[in-house]
């Protein structure tokens, strides 16, 4: 057994926080000292522990329990998932029901027919990492169709490899945020660098860096320009805001490029060194095929920035050091490969790719951490096993693939099919949160055999599934924390013992993997302390760092292990090498150059995405003369409270609602035109669904928009013909659509609404209690 040290720490994906107890009751987590600006998202976790919402005990479906029970076809069974009631089941009734129906399907159809996608963030934690765990089962059982890229960045993952041969300014290799401050004249951000979003970070976060960057950068004096359609993206002294139409950066961008061609500003001996295709862009840009010259007057009417400030942007950017940086969230929209290739396409215009403080880079401040230069600290992993079926979905296409198994798609130059999925594992993710258009997915969602979901809250999603299977939480667990994009390993305590009957992901699959014969492979003899010892001793052996970490029980009684960066890290610019030699530092694209066309691309023949960055007019956006009957648009972003629909249910999170409903902000113009004032509940709506959400006025937000962030738990009214979401779930109005046929990325940034005031008496909220439960089938106790 893992002693219980004297000072207890947990780590989250928001920061690291040591845990305080009063009378042997855990009462608070404090940030650790060595976090200049920590996140109060952990404020309600001690409370949400407890809370109506957390699943006590495995719970079945009655529609599905009694097919089950009967030994009935699956077509047989009755009751819509997400209305029908639960009934309680004894742990091992409830395996068993879950093993033999995994064992039926993969008899049946084969393994294939699983889809193990699971996508979600679910908790920091090397291994109690719901998709390492998820993953390593299912492979173990004989694998499970996979999903491929995720809905952060996934247009730009599969474009800007062809651009510049691999992930470098997406996912690593950075220009460190410290250069930048240093050496950088003019800023140009698109989407801002929301501090919001920089106080979370995929597997754990050291210490938050952004504020400290920002308050570097004005005391310097550099220029900063946001282009967002929101100015609280960037809360920084002398920032200038250009509130932009929302979806319409690559036309920007096509602007300042034709300001630099007719002024002859763009470095033509670095375009000439160091990218190929720049004649046909700038062919593009001059209007020489279609008689459009995209010219910043030809800009400012799609963008609706000035044409002055365009030109005036051009040349300070060509004149000056000039950086610029655009966020994930502009490539989660239809063709959002475009702003991504046109931003690298700009920065090789001006030439200062690779110099310091200048070029490019994507998602700062996205996430905390990028451009951190973080050193690895040896990442202690969880072995996935190894998959054998070859079949995998892009992550956004779930719904199209439960709508048309058996039909082709498009992707990345490949003709794949949509499998024919029977059966789902969902742990650590909330699908009834990301996904776009909810009403449809939910339909769709009815049309597998089998659901089942691991979750810790009755989450829409949990209440959409035919087992679900109570999970310990992170405070409730042991684990070792450490992240990709951070410097540090930290042990993170069992702070409280698990709720009611829940278990970890890990005795849930190990039960499973008992039944089904593949326990020997799944858990090879260790319990979780034989694991984090393990895994621990691995990472230390492997680690490249020179990093004196202690031996793991030494480690086990201390805390967060910080390591400091080294002067190289800190000083490494991207593309620098290949600036100096771009022989010998050749990128890894067909050209060995940055392709600002792509053979490559174009010979895929997609009309959404050709060979050279275009603007394409989105489906739904503020210039189109269709559709005037939702005249807004609709930018649902990541919310402030939260990590996504995460502790929605905790009092931090619920302390931003108004009237319990999730935050709504519009422009005063806006809501004055439709009579609507601060503090009161509206419908925001289209042609896909409806929901409530609490209005706040606001000056922050560009005439044309709302802005209602995701997170909410979707709470839908089944006896209201629009199905309304009486919470603020705004993916009940996005549109389950791909980027393109390149990427099949997550266009939910693309959607237009209306808002107008809600009649009639609020209709309670319903998602934060139990879903109906059939108490005559008394639970028995095992324990
Ligand atoms: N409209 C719109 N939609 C979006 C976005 C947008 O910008 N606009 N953003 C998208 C993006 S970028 C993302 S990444 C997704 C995020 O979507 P998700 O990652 O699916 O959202 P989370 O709320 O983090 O879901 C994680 C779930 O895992 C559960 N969980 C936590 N720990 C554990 C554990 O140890 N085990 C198990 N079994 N469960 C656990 C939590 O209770 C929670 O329900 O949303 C996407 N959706
Ligand atoms: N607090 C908190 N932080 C988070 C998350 C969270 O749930 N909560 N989620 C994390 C995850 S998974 C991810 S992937 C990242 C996502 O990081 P991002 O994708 O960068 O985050 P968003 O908040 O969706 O968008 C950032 C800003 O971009 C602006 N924007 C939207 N559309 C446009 C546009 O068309 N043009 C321009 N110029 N600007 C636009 C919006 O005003 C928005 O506030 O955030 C991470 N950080
Ligand atoms: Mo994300």
């Amino acid at each position: 057994m893992l002693p219980t040290p004297p000072r207890r720490y947990l780590g989250t994906h928001w920061g690291t926080y040591e845990a305080n107890y009063t009378e042997q009751r855990l009462t608070e987590l404090l940030p650790i000292a060595e976090d200049p600006d920590p996140s109060p998202i952990a404020q309600g976790m001690i409370v949400a522990q407890d809370a109506p919402s957390r699943i006590e005990r495995p719970a079945l479906r009655a529609g599905f329990l009694e097919r089950v029970r009967n030994g009935s076809a699956p077509e047989a069974q009755t009751g819509e998932r997400g209305r029908d009631t639960f009934v309680e089941l004894p742990w091992e009734e409830a395996l068993d029901i879950a093993a033999l129906e995994i064992d039926r399907v993969i008899r049946t159809y084969g393994n294939h027919a699983i889809f193990g996608g699971s996508y979600g963030w679910a908790s920091a934690g090397r291994f109690h990492h719901a998709q390492s765990q998820v993953h390593r089962f299912l492979n173990g059982i004989g694998g499970y169709t996979r999903s491929v890229q995720n809905y952060s960045y996934a247009a730009a993952d599969v474009i800007v490899p062809h651009v510049i041969g691999d992930k470098r300014g997406l996912v690593s290799g950075h220009t460190p945020l410290h250069r930048i401050a240093q050496e950088t004249d003019t800023l140009l951000l698109f989407g801002g660098l929301p501090h919001k979003n920089a106080q979370v970070s995929s597997g754990g976060i050291s210490r938050h860096i952004l504020r400290d960057f920002l308050d570097e950068v004005s005391a310097r004096d550099a220029r900063i320009v946001s282009v967002s359609p929101i100015s609280d993206d960037t809360e920084c002294a002398g920032v200038e805001w250009l509130p932009i139409r929302p979806g319409t950066d690559t036309a920007l961008m096509l602007g300042i490029a034709h300001v630099l061609i007719s002024e002859g500003l763009h470095d033509k001996g670095f375009l000439s060194t160091h990218t190929v295709g720049f004649e046909r862009l700038e062919a593009y840009v001059l209007g020489h095929g279609d008689n459009v010259p995209k010219t910043a007057s030809w800009a400012a009417s799609i963008t609706d920035i000035p044409e002055t400030d365009i030109v005036a942007l051009a040349r300070t950017l060509a004149a000056t050091r000039s950086f610029i940086m655009v966020a994930w969230s502009l490539q989660r929209a239809r063709f959002g490969e475009q702003p991504y290739w046109m931003a690298i396409a700009l920065a090789a215009m001006l030439g200062q790719i690779g110099l310091p403080g200048g070029g490019f880079g994507f998602g700062y401040g996205s996430t905390n951490g990028v451009g951190f230069p973080n050193r690895n600290t040896g990442m202690p992993a969880l072995s996935q096993l190894s998959n054998p079926v070859a079949d995998f979905i892009p992550v956004a296409r779930i719904a199209d693939c439960l709508a048309h198994p058996g039909e082709t798609y498009d992707y990345n130059g490949q003709t794949r099919t949509y499998p024919d999925l029977r059966l789902i594992y969902w742990a650590g993710g909330n699908p009834f949160h990301h996904h776009q258009d909810l009403n449809r997915f939910h339909d769709l969602w009815q049309r597998p055999e089998t659901i089942i979901v691991n979750e810790s809250f009755w989450t829409a999603t949990a209440r959409r599934a035919d087992i679900v299977f109570p999970v310990a939480t992170a405070l409730e667990r042991n684990d070792i924390v450490a992240a990709g994009r951070d410097s540090f390993i930290t042990p993170s305590h069992a702070l409280r013992p698990p709720f009611a009957d829940s278990r970890t992901d890990y005795e849930i699959f190990a039960a499973l993997a008992e039944r089904l014969g593949t326990i020997a492979g799944f858990t090879e003899g260790r319990d979780e302390e034989a694991w984090l010892r393990t895994m621990y001793d691995a990472a230390l052996s492997s680690h490249s760092s020179g990093a004196a970490l202690p031996p793991f029980d030494e480690f086990w009684k201390g805390g967060p292990f910080i390591l400091e960066p080294t002067e190289e890290t800190r000083n490494a610019e991207l593309f620098a090498e290949f600036r100096r030699d771009p022989e010998r530092a050749a990128l890894e694209t067909p050209s060995g150059k940055i392709e600002l066309y792509s053979e490559t691309i174009a010979a895929f023949g997609y009309d959404d995405c050709p060979g050279h960055p275009v603007w394409l007019e989105p489906d739904e956006w503020l210039g189109s003369d269709r559709g005037t009957a939702y005249p807004l648009h609709l930018i649902s972003n990541q919310p402030k409270s939260k990590l996504h629909s995460q502790y929605d249910a905790g009092p931090h999170a619920r302390a931003d609602k108004i009237q319990g409903r999730e935050r709504l902000r519009l422009n005063p113009a806006d809501a004055q035109s439709r009579g609507l004032i601060d503090g009161q509940v509206v419908k925001i709506f289209n042609h896909r669904g409806a929901c409530l959400a609490g209005l706040e006025v606001s000056e922050a937000i560009r005439p044309g928009v709302v802005q209602l962030s995701t997170g909410a738990w979707f709470d839908p009214d089944y006896s209201d013909a629009h199905r309304l979401c009486r919470h603020g779930n705004p993916n009940v109005l996005t549109k389950d659509m791909p980027t393109s046929r390149l990427s099949q990325g997550v266009a939910a940034m693309t959607c237009l609404v209306e808002v107008e005031a809600f009649e009639g008496p609020l209709p309670p909220i319903t998602v934060f209690e139990r879903p109906s439960i059939d108490s005559s089938r008394i639970y028995k106790e095992e324990k």
